[in-house]
């Protein structure tokens, strides 16, 4: 027999998300909880991302949490190890390691209406029972490789950004980087000076502005801890210089030109060959693919060893790339920075909701869940960092920070009303769904002429990103509405 355990509240992921929300639940004093989590540690993205280069790129002070800000970040943009280790040291020190089951990935989770409850299995087919379940999965972990014709013949080292190969010889050798993403940009100039040719290849350039990053002084760092609330001073201006350009991505057009005058001034002074420059200029509007921000990334591509490659690849072969212009590159390896499975993610998990439907069919039913939250037809499921809740401007931390204490009222309010099942009220999710269509038209993202992972597939929707600043989300989300739920005790009698 398999072991069957019973919990109040079953947390998937210890990332950013899960661990902030075991945190928040050990400090409100529950006692029956617990984290699956795939992996050997904590850290989620941060531990998976291991790349040469691989760091923040929104600043550090304002990417953690706002109960643990942390006076040693060494520097503005903190690298991955840095950010791995503050995920470690705060579960650690806010007492959940216990709680975490690692590498122990989700199998499927039931809800089973004649108990109110979820059936959970994980790993290798234990069962947990939880009265609530909620997903710290995030939606960038899944990589996605791109389809090219042959890719699976390829004789040298190839792998993904998010699974690093630390044992491939990159010295000397002749690498490819496919793709212009956050993660490309961070690693071709990280690795361009070790290869002996690198070929960057690019399907659409990116918006890049000057990434002001520097070591943060010994000093510095000692104020902070002595003088907490200069720490917190400097995090609120972080936070409004960040917060200011979301108006750019709304449909503001003087704050997206203004955007766009300083990545353009940005690509002017740091390339000087125009044909080159031509290449690297987006056609799409600012904003509407992740802004990028790096002052390495221009430069490493004028290195005599470097070649930025435009024309679509064509085939991979054993030991090569050929490109449309039938131009055949030779190659010792291949690294795929070509982003992840982001929207389809939700989808495709294995969570089966009031009468057996699953997520995914829940999902193309009405494509929105309230704040990102919670969604009609799945009882006592919370998301965290679901649909409609990434960032293009500001730090993701600061939402996943709003969920929690959403979820932590939710809980409180089952408590309050002593009932054991809540489910959103399928009104309150076609009022949410009508007010994400109003919003999305003026927006960058929808109609700034490009295609991101930020939308479906399908319909070119945003799925992924809040139309909105942080400072509204925090405020639609500060209360919880019982009007927008249906609160039972137990079983549903329809
Ligand atoms: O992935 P992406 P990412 N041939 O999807 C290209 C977060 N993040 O891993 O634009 C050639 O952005 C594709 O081209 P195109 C952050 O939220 C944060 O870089 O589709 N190229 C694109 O350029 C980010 O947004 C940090 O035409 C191909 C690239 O691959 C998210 O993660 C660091 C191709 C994929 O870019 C994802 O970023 C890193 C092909 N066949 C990531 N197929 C921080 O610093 C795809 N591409 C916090």
């Amino acid at each position: 027999m398999l072991p069957q355990t019973h919990v109040d509240v079953l947390i998937v992921g210890a990332g950013f998300a899960g661990l902030g929300m075991a945190i928040e639940l050990r400090k409100a004093g529950w006692e029956s909880f617990l984290v699956i989590e795939k992996g050997d540690d904590v850290g989620g993205t941060w531990r998976e991302n291991r790349y040469p280069g691989c760091a923040c790129d929104i600043p550090s002070h304002l990417y953690s949490f706002s109960f643990d800000l942390n006076a040693g970040w060494t520097r503005m943009y903190a690298p991955q190890p840095e950010i791995w280790d503050y995920l470690r040291r705060c579960a650690k020190r806010y007492g959940v390691l216990g709680n975490i089951l690692f590498s122990t990935p989700l199998r499927d989770a039931v809800w089973e209406e004649a108990q109110g409850a979820w059936q959970v299995t994980v790993g290798e087919g234990m069962r947990i029972t939880a009265r609530v379940l909620i997903s710290g999965m995030g939606a960038l972990h899944v990589p996605q490789y791109p389809d090219l014709p042959g890719m699976e013949r390829f004789a040298g080292p190839s792998f993904h950004s998010a699974a690093w190969d630390a044992q491939a010889v990159l010295d000397g050798k002749d690498v490819a980087v496919i793709g212009t993403g956050a993660s490309a940009v961070q690693i071709t100039p990280q690795i361009a000076s070790r290869t002996q040719r690198l070929y960057h290849f690019q399907r659409t350039p990116a918006w890049i502005i000057p990434k002001a990053d520097f070591a943060i002084p010994k000093r510095w760092r000692r104020r902070f801890e002595r003088v907490p609330l200069l720490m917190r001073a400097f995090r609120t201006l972080l936070f409004w210089n960040l917060e200011m350009r979301v108006g750019g991505f709304l449909g503001n057009r003087r704050l997206n030109r203004l955007g766009t005058k300083l990545a353009l001034r940005h690509l002017e002074t740091q390339v000087r060959d125009p044909e080159l420059r031509g290449h690297l200029t987006p056609s799409y509007q600012f904003g509407c693919k992740r802004v990028l921000i790096s002052s390495d990334f221009y430069p490493a591509l004028q290195r005599p060893n470097v070649e930025l490659v435009t024309q679509p690849i064509t085939e991979v072969r054993e030991r090569s790339i050929v490109t449309a212009d039938g131009r055949e590159r030779p190659l010792d390896a291949i690294i795929y920075a070509t982003g992840f499975q982001a929207t389809r993610l939700l989808d495709s998990a294995a969570i089966y909701g009031r009468g057996g439907i699953s997520f995914g069919e829940g999902w193309q039913k009405r494509k929105a869940a309230l704040w990102g939250i919670t969604k009609y037809g799945f009882p006592n499921l919370f998301l965290l960092l679901g649909p409609n809740t990434g960032l293009g401007h500001n730090s993701v931390v600061l939402m996943i920070e709003a969920q929690i204490r959403y979820v932590m009222s939710c809980l409180a309010l089952m408590r309050r009303q002593q009932q054991q099942v809540m489910e959103l009220r399928e009104e309150a999710e076609e009022r949410f769904e009508e007010f994400l269509r109003k919003r999305m038209p003026g927006s960058v993202w929808q109609a700034g002429g490009c295609r991101s992972w930020y939308q479906d597939p399908e319909t070119g929707e945003n799925v992924a990103l809040w139309p909105g600043s942080v400072r509204e989300y925090q405020r639609r989300t500060r209360r919880v509405s019982a009007r927008d739920y249906e609160l039972r005790d137990g079983p549903r009698v329809n």
